[in-house]
Protein backbone atom coordinates (compact mmCIF):
# COMPACT_ATOMS: atom_id res chain seq x y z
CA UNK A 1 0.00 0.00 0.00
CA UNK A 2 1.15 3.50 -0.84
CA UNK A 3 1.47 5.52 3.03
CA UNK A 4 -0.81 8.23 0.73
CA UNK A 5 -3.40 5.81 -0.27
CA UNK A 6 -7.00 7.18 0.63
CA UNK A 7 -7.67 4.22 3.23
CA UNK A 8 -11.64 4.51 4.64
CA UNK A 9 -11.67 2.45 8.14
CA UNK A 10 -15.19 1.64 8.26
CA UNK A 11 -16.46 1.10 12.11
CA UNK A 12 -13.29 3.60 13.25
CA UNK A 13 -15.06 4.05 17.10
CA UNK A 14 -14.72 -0.08 18.09
CA UNK A 15 -12.06 -1.95 19.12
CA UNK A 16 -11.07 -3.14 16.03
CA UNK A 17 -11.48 0.49 14.52
CA UNK A 18 -9.62 2.33 16.68
CA UNK A 19 -6.71 -0.08 16.58
CA UNK A 20 -6.55 -0.01 12.73
CA UNK A 21 -6.43 3.72 12.89
CA UNK A 22 -3.97 3.32 15.73
CA UNK A 23 -1.75 1.26 13.90
CA UNK A 24 -2.34 3.02 10.12
CA UNK A 25 -1.38 6.55 11.42
CA UNK A 26 1.85 5.09 13.07
CA UNK A 27 3.03 3.54 10.12
CA UNK A 28 2.49 6.56 8.42
CA UNK A 29 -0.07 6.33 6.23
CA UNK A 30 -1.51 9.75 6.11
CA UNK A 31 -5.11 9.63 4.42
CA UNK A 32 -7.09 7.45 6.45
CA UNK A 33 -10.85 8.64 6.48
CA UNK A 34 -13.42 7.90 8.99
CA UNK A 35 -16.91 9.03 9.56
CA UNK A 36 -19.15 9.14 12.75
CA UNK A 37 -22.21 7.86 12.92
CA UNK A 38 -23.98 11.04 13.00
CA UNK A 39 -22.35 12.13 9.67
CA UNK A 40 -22.73 8.68 7.57
CA UNK A 41 -25.16 5.88 8.92
CA UNK A 42 -23.65 2.44 7.10
CA UNK A 43 -27.25 1.32 7.34
CA UNK A 44 -28.40 3.97 4.53
CA UNK A 45 -27.58 2.76 1.20
CA UNK A 46 -28.21 6.23 -0.37
CA UNK A 47 -25.66 7.85 2.31
CA UNK A 48 -23.52 5.37 2.22
CA UNK A 49 -23.43 5.17 -1.71
CA UNK A 50 -23.32 9.37 -1.19
CA UNK A 51 -20.21 9.06 0.67
CA UNK A 52 -18.02 6.70 -1.89
CA UNK A 53 -18.95 8.89 -4.49
CA UNK A 54 -17.85 11.50 -3.49
CA UNK A 55 -14.83 10.14 -1.35
CA UNK A 56 -13.67 7.30 -4.15
CA UNK A 57 -11.43 5.65 -0.95
CA UNK A 58 -8.61 3.23 -3.10
CA UNK A 59 -8.66 0.99 0.21
CA UNK A 60 -11.44 -0.34 2.36
CA UNK A 61 -11.18 -1.86 5.46
CA UNK A 62 -14.73 -3.54 7.16
CA UNK A 63 -14.48 -3.69 10.95
CA UNK A 64 -18.34 -1.68 11.25
CA UNK A 65 -20.77 -4.37 12.98
CA UNK A 66 -23.13 -4.95 15.70
CA UNK A 67 -21.48 -6.82 17.92
CA UNK A 68 -21.50 -8.73 21.59
CA UNK A 69 -20.69 -11.54 24.09
CA UNK A 70 -22.96 -14.52 24.28
CA UNK A 71 -25.66 -12.79 25.68
CA UNK A 72 -26.31 -10.47 23.65
CA UNK A 73 -25.87 -12.48 20.42
CA UNK A 74 -28.61 -14.65 22.08
CA UNK A 75 -30.99 -12.00 22.90
CA UNK A 76 -31.24 -9.91 19.71
CA UNK A 77 -30.66 -12.39 16.98
CA UNK A 78 -33.19 -10.15 14.86
CA UNK A 79 -30.44 -6.74 15.00
CA UNK A 80 -27.62 -9.26 14.74
CA UNK A 81 -28.73 -10.07 11.10
CA UNK A 82 -30.17 -7.46 10.13
CA UNK A 83 -27.79 -4.73 11.25
CA UNK A 84 -24.89 -6.74 10.03
CA UNK A 85 -26.07 -7.62 6.91
CA UNK A 86 -27.27 -4.13 5.86
CA UNK A 87 -24.15 -2.21 6.50
CA UNK A 88 -21.94 -4.46 4.96
CA UNK A 89 -23.90 -4.87 1.81
CA UNK A 90 -23.71 -1.36 1.62
CA UNK A 91 -20.46 -0.41 2.33
CA UNK A 92 -19.09 -3.76 -0.14
CA UNK A 93 -20.92 -2.48 -3.00
CA UNK A 94 -20.27 1.25 -2.70
CA UNK A 95 -16.62 0.20 -2.79
CA UNK A 96 -17.03 -2.16 -5.20
CA UNK A 97 -19.00 0.64 -7.44
CA UNK A 98 -16.49 3.79 -6.51
CA UNK A 99 -13.65 1.44 -8.21
CA UNK A 100 -11.95 0.46 -4.61
CA UNK A 101 -8.91 -1.72 -5.45
CA UNK A 102 -8.89 -3.25 -2.29
CA UNK A 103 -11.36 -4.25 0.62
CA UNK A 104 -10.41 -5.87 3.76
CA UNK A 105 -13.44 -7.66 4.93
CA UNK A 106 -13.23 -8.76 8.61
CA UNK A 107 -15.75 -11.24 9.94
CA UNK A 108 -15.29 -13.72 13.04
CA UNK A 109 -14.51 -17.47 14.69
CA UNK A 110 -17.69 -18.19 15.09
CA UNK A 111 -18.66 -18.50 11.16
CA UNK A 112 -17.25 -21.66 11.50
CA UNK A 113 -19.47 -25.18 12.56
CA UNK A 114 -20.03 -25.76 16.63
CA UNK A 115 -18.28 -29.19 16.40
CA UNK A 116 -15.61 -27.62 13.83
CA UNK A 117 -12.38 -29.67 14.08
CA UNK A 118 -9.94 -28.25 16.51
CA UNK A 119 -7.79 -26.06 15.92
CA UNK A 120 -10.36 -25.09 12.87
CA UNK A 121 -8.99 -24.68 9.54
CA UNK A 122 -9.99 -22.48 7.01
CA UNK A 123 -11.64 -25.33 5.11
CA UNK A 124 -14.15 -26.28 8.24
CA UNK A 125 -16.41 -23.37 6.91
CA UNK A 126 -20.22 -24.50 6.01
CA UNK A 127 -19.10 -27.52 7.01
CA UNK A 128 -21.40 -28.42 9.69
CA UNK A 129 -24.37 -26.20 11.69
CA UNK A 130 -23.68 -23.27 13.83
CA UNK A 131 -23.89 -22.66 17.38
CA UNK A 132 -27.18 -21.39 18.14
CA UNK A 133 -26.10 -18.36 20.65
CA UNK A 134 -24.31 -16.69 17.49
CA UNK A 135 -26.38 -17.95 14.65
CA UNK A 136 -27.50 -15.14 13.58
CA UNK A 137 -24.42 -12.80 14.18
CA UNK A 138 -22.55 -15.82 12.78
CA UNK A 139 -24.87 -16.38 9.09
CA UNK A 140 -24.29 -12.52 8.32
CA UNK A 141 -20.54 -12.54 8.60
CA UNK A 142 -20.93 -15.54 6.07
CA UNK A 143 -22.53 -13.43 3.92
CA UNK A 144 -20.02 -11.00 3.72
CA UNK A 145 -17.63 -13.19 3.04
CA UNK A 146 -19.70 -14.88 0.02
CA UNK A 147 -20.39 -11.19 -0.85
CA UNK A 148 -16.46 -10.81 -1.43
CA UNK A 149 -15.83 -13.93 -3.31
CA UNK A 150 -18.54 -12.75 -5.67
CA UNK A 151 -17.59 -9.61 -6.44
CA UNK A 152 -13.79 -11.42 -6.94
CA UNK A 153 -15.58 -14.42 -9.20
CA UNK A 154 -17.73 -12.33 -10.91
CA UNK A 155 -16.07 -8.81 -11.35
CA UNK A 156 -12.72 -9.72 -10.69
CA UNK A 157 -12.11 -7.30 -7.25
CA UNK A 158 -9.30 -8.06 -4.68
CA UNK A 159 -11.83 -8.27 -2.21
CA UNK A 160 -9.84 -10.59 1.12
CA UNK A 161 -11.57 -11.81 4.40
CA UNK A 162 -9.95 -12.31 7.47
CA UNK A 163 -11.51 -13.64 10.46
CA UNK A 164 -10.13 -12.91 13.49
CA UNK A 165 -10.63 -15.33 17.00
CA UNK A 166 -12.27 -13.58 20.23
CA UNK A 167 -10.64 -9.98 20.89
CA UNK A 168 -9.81 -7.84 23.37
CA UNK A 169 -7.84 -4.77 24.38
CA UNK A 170 -8.34 -0.73 24.92
CA UNK A 171 -11.83 0.73 23.71
CA UNK A 172 -13.79 -2.71 24.77
CA UNK A 173 -17.23 -2.71 25.38
CA UNK A 174 -17.10 -3.79 29.71
CA UNK A 175 -20.82 -3.41 29.93
CA UNK A 176 -21.51 -6.38 32.59
CA UNK A 177 -24.53 -7.17 30.11
CA UNK A 178 -23.89 -7.09 26.83
CA UNK A 179 -19.72 -7.48 26.77
CA UNK A 180 -17.50 -10.40 25.88
CA UNK A 181 -16.14 -12.49 28.47
CA UNK A 182 -12.86 -10.59 28.80
CA UNK A 183 -13.80 -7.45 29.91
CA UNK A 184 -17.06 -8.18 31.62
CA UNK A 185 -14.69 -10.65 33.78
CA UNK A 186 -11.71 -7.97 34.23
CA UNK A 187 -14.55 -5.26 35.36
CA UNK A 188 -16.04 -7.80 37.97
CA UNK A 189 -12.72 -8.71 39.52
CA UNK A 190 -11.71 -5.25 39.57
CA UNK A 191 -14.96 -4.08 41.46
CA UNK A 192 -15.33 -7.47 43.64
CA UNK A 193 -11.26 -6.76 44.71
CA UNK A 194 -12.62 -2.95 45.38
CA UNK A 195 -15.41 -3.82 47.47
CA UNK A 196 -13.49 -6.45 49.35
CA UNK A 197 -16.38 -9.17 48.17
CA UNK A 198 -15.83 -12.81 48.92
CA UNK A 199 -16.67 -14.23 45.22
CA UNK A 200 -16.74 -13.52 41.86
CA UNK A 201 -19.65 -14.74 39.99
CA UNK A 202 -18.74 -16.27 36.41
CA UNK A 203 -20.91 -17.61 33.69
CA UNK A 204 -21.31 -20.59 32.73
CA UNK A 205 -19.53 -23.89 33.63
CA UNK A 206 -15.69 -22.69 33.19
CA UNK A 207 -15.65 -25.85 30.58
CA UNK A 208 -15.30 -24.13 27.68
CA UNK A 209 -12.00 -23.16 25.63
CA UNK A 210 -11.53 -19.96 24.05
CA UNK A 211 -8.67 -17.89 22.23
CA UNK A 212 -7.94 -14.66 22.91
CA UNK A 213 -6.01 -12.12 20.59
CA UNK A 214 -5.04 -8.53 21.33
CA UNK A 215 -6.45 -6.48 19.02
CA UNK A 216 -3.69 -4.55 18.17
CA UNK A 217 -2.09 -7.28 17.40
CA UNK A 218 -5.33 -7.76 14.59
CA UNK A 219 -4.67 -4.68 13.61
CA UNK A 220 -0.57 -4.91 12.75
CA UNK A 221 -2.34 -8.86 10.78
CA UNK A 222 -4.86 -6.23 8.96
CA UNK A 223 -1.96 -4.31 7.37
CA UNK A 224 -0.02 -7.52 6.47
CA UNK A 225 -2.84 -8.57 4.85
CA UNK A 226 -3.67 -5.74 2.76
CA UNK A 227 0.15 -5.32 1.56
CA UNK A 228 0.46 -9.29 1.06
CA UNK A 229 -2.37 -11.19 0.43
CA UNK A 230 -4.30 -11.10 -2.76
CA UNK A 231 -6.65 -14.07 -2.63
CA UNK A 232 -10.35 -14.41 -1.73
CA UNK A 233 -10.15 -17.39 0.18
CA UNK A 234 -10.30 -16.81 4.05
CA UNK A 235 -7.87 -16.29 6.52
CA UNK A 236 -7.87 -17.07 10.02
CA UNK A 237 -6.13 -15.03 12.53
CA UNK A 238 -5.39 -15.62 16.04
CA UNK A 239 -2.37 -16.22 18.54
CA UNK A 240 -2.82 -20.62 18.42
CA UNK A 241 -3.26 -21.12 22.07
CA UNK A 242 -6.76 -21.55 24.21
CA UNK A 243 -7.59 -21.29 27.44
CA UNK A 244 -10.73 -22.43 29.83
CA UNK A 245 -13.04 -20.00 30.87
CA UNK A 246 -12.00 -21.20 34.42
CA UNK A 247 -8.33 -20.85 33.81
CA UNK A 248 -9.27 -17.25 32.38
CA UNK A 249 -11.07 -16.16 35.41
CA UNK A 250 -8.58 -17.39 37.45
CA UNK A 251 -5.49 -15.76 34.75
CA UNK A 252 -7.68 -12.53 35.46
CA UNK A 253 -8.12 -12.50 39.37
CA UNK A 254 -4.44 -13.30 39.27
CA UNK A 255 -3.35 -10.34 37.41
CA UNK A 256 -6.06 -7.42 38.93
CA UNK A 257 -5.15 -9.34 42.72
CA UNK A 258 -8.67 -10.15 43.60
CA UNK A 259 -8.12 -13.21 45.66
CA UNK A 260 -11.32 -14.47 46.45
CA UNK A 261 -13.18 -17.40 45.37
CA UNK A 262 -14.95 -18.27 42.26
CA UNK A 263 -19.07 -18.92 41.56
CA UNK A 264 -20.39 -20.40 38.80
CA UNK A 265 -23.75 -19.19 36.98
CA UNK A 266 -24.73 -22.24 35.32
CA UNK A 267 -28.37 -20.67 34.04
CA UNK A 268 -26.21 -18.86 31.44
CA UNK A 269 -25.07 -20.69 28.73
CA UNK A 270 -21.66 -21.71 27.63
CA UNK A 271 -22.06 -21.30 23.81
CA UNK A 272 -19.18 -23.48 21.81
CA UNK A 273 -17.15 -25.85 23.69
CA UNK A 274 -13.83 -24.62 21.98
CA UNK A 275 -12.97 -22.08 19.12
CA UNK A 276 -9.49 -22.30 18.63
CA UNK A 277 -8.57 -21.18 15.39
CA UNK A 278 -5.85 -23.08 13.38
CA UNK A 279 -3.33 -19.97 12.17
CA UNK A 280 -1.24 -22.20 10.16
CA UNK A 281 -2.14 -19.94 6.95
CA UNK A 282 -0.80 -16.79 8.41
CA UNK A 283 1.97 -18.02 9.53
CA UNK A 284 3.10 -19.52 6.83
CA UNK A 285 2.37 -16.08 4.96
CA UNK A 286 5.07 -14.71 7.45
CA UNK A 287 2.83 -13.17 10.03
CA UNK A 288 2.61 -14.02 13.94
CA UNK A 289 1.14 -12.43 16.99
CA UNK A 290 3.27 -10.58 19.30
CA UNK A 291 1.90 -9.71 22.76
CA UNK A 292 1.79 -11.82 25.50
CA UNK A 293 -1.65 -12.98 26.37
CA UNK A 294 -0.66 -11.56 30.50
CA UNK A 295 0.68 -8.59 29.19
CA UNK A 296 -2.13 -7.90 26.95
CA UNK A 297 -4.80 -8.27 30.26
CA UNK A 298 -2.52 -6.37 32.38
CA UNK A 299 -2.28 -3.30 29.59
CA UNK A 300 -6.17 -3.77 28.88
CA UNK A 301 -6.71 -3.47 32.86
CA UNK A 302 -4.37 -0.34 32.95
CA UNK A 303 -6.83 1.39 30.10
CA UNK A 304 -9.74 -0.04 31.94
CA UNK A 305 -8.93 2.10 35.19
CA UNK A 306 -8.12 5.00 33.45
CA UNK A 307 -10.68 5.24 31.27
CA UNK A 308 -13.96 3.08 32.28
CA UNK A 309 -13.76 2.10 35.94
CA UNK A 310 -16.38 3.92 37.87
CA UNK A 311 -14.81 6.34 40.42
O1 LIG B 1 -17.07 -13.95 25.22
P1 LIG B 1 -18.41 -14.57 25.21
O2 LIG B 1 -19.55 -13.71 25.61
O3 LIG B 1 -18.78 -15.12 23.78
O4 LIG B 1 -18.41 -15.85 26.20
P2 LIG B 1 -18.49 -16.41 22.87
C1 LIG B 1 -17.42 -16.81 26.19
C2 LIG B 1 -17.63 -17.79 27.33
O5 LIG B 1 -17.37 -17.13 28.57
C3 LIG B 1 -19.03 -18.38 27.44
C4 LIG B 1 -18.42 -17.40 29.50
O6 LIG B 1 -18.92 -19.75 27.79
C5 LIG B 1 -19.65 -17.59 28.60
O7 LIG B 1 -20.68 -18.26 29.27
N1 LIG B 1 -18.51 -16.32 30.49
C6 LIG B 1 -18.21 -16.45 31.81
C7 LIG B 1 -18.93 -15.06 30.29
N2 LIG B 1 -18.46 -15.32 32.47
C8 LIG B 1 -18.90 -14.42 31.55
C9 LIG B 1 -19.31 -13.06 31.64
O8 LIG B 1 -19.33 -12.44 32.73
N3 LIG B 1 -19.66 -12.46 30.47
C10 LIG B 1 -19.64 -13.11 29.27
N4 LIG B 1 -20.00 -12.44 28.15
N5 LIG B 1 -19.29 -14.42 29.16
C11 LIG B 1 -19.19 -14.67 21.10
C12 LIG B 1 -20.27 -14.64 20.04
O9 LIG B 1 -19.23 -15.96 21.57
O10 LIG B 1 -17.89 -14.46 20.62
C13 LIG B 1 -20.06 -13.59 19.05
O11 LIG B 1 -21.52 -14.60 20.67
C14 LIG B 1 -18.63 -13.43 18.60
O12 LIG B 1 -20.88 -13.84 17.95
C15 LIG B 1 -17.68 -13.41 19.77
O13 LIG B 1 -18.27 -14.47 17.72
C16 LIG B 1 -16.22 -13.36 19.35
O14 LIG B 1 -17.04 -16.62 22.61
O15 LIG B 1 -19.23 -17.60 23.37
Amino acid sequence: MQKSEKIFVAGHRGLVGRALVRRLTGDGFSNVVTRDRAQLDLAEQAAVDAFFTQEKPEVVIFAAARVGGIKANNDSPVEFLLENIQIQNNVIRGAHQNGARKLLFLGSSCIYPKHAPQPIPESALLTGPLEPTNEAYAIAKIAGIKLCQAYAREYGANFISAMPTNLYGPNDNFDLVSSHVLPALLRKAHEAKKKGARELVVWGSGQPRREFLHVDDLAAACVFLLEKYDSPEIVNVGCGEDISIRELAELICDVIGFAGELAWDTTKPDGTPRKLLDVSKIHALGWRHSIPFREGIARTYEWFLKNAAQP
